[in-house]
């Protein structure tokens, strides 16, 4: 088969580009260890305040590991200041009371977004003690650029 020059450069071109967009995924996955939301937790986002769940945002030690309650709402994160210990797991729980909010711990790989009736969940471990910032990165309104919170990563135990 006689394939012309600049057809063969076009075909090496686009199969570099497919293997290139792979790598990403495969880095991503193994690497960073990023996932596809796997938790579908539903709630009446006019009753968050009575919810059980989300009554009293905030902090909870226990045995496994940390959970820390938050709620998103234009435009702010309840609690907006957060203190866990470094080296245990921190599953975050969070939703929003009115629009869809982000929640992006930046520097590191927890990042969600969080949905007006829907609950999202991700559990990470801080290596290193030190306050992070959290913004929301997800456009909500007039104040958007001022929603954030900061989390204080604690050495030794809380
Ligand atoms: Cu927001």
């Amino acid at each position: 088969m006689n394939v012309a020059f600049y057809e063969k450069v076009w075909m090496w071109a686009a199969g570099i580009l497919i293997a290139a967009f792979l790598t990403t995924v495969v880095v991503g996955v193994a690497g960073s260890g990023m996932q596809p939301p796997s938790h579908v937790e539903t709630i009446d986002p006019t009753a968050v305040e009575q919810d059980p769940r989300f009554a009293q945002p905030g902090v909870t030690v226990h045995e496994r590991g940390v959970t820390v309650v938050v709620v998103g709402s234009m435009y702010a994160f309840t609690p907006n200041e957060i203190r866990v210990p470094a080296n245990r797991p921190v599953t975050f729980r969070l939703t929003s009371r009115d629009v869809t909010h982000g929640f992006q711990i930046v520097g590191t790989n927890g990042n969600t977004m969080v949905v007006p009736g829907y609950v999202s969940q991700f559990t990470t471990t801080f290596r290193e003690p030190g306050e992070y910032l959290i913004v929301c990165n997800e456009y909500c309104g007039i104040g958007h650029h001022m929603m954030h919170a900061v989390i204080n990563v604690e050495a030794g135990s809380p």
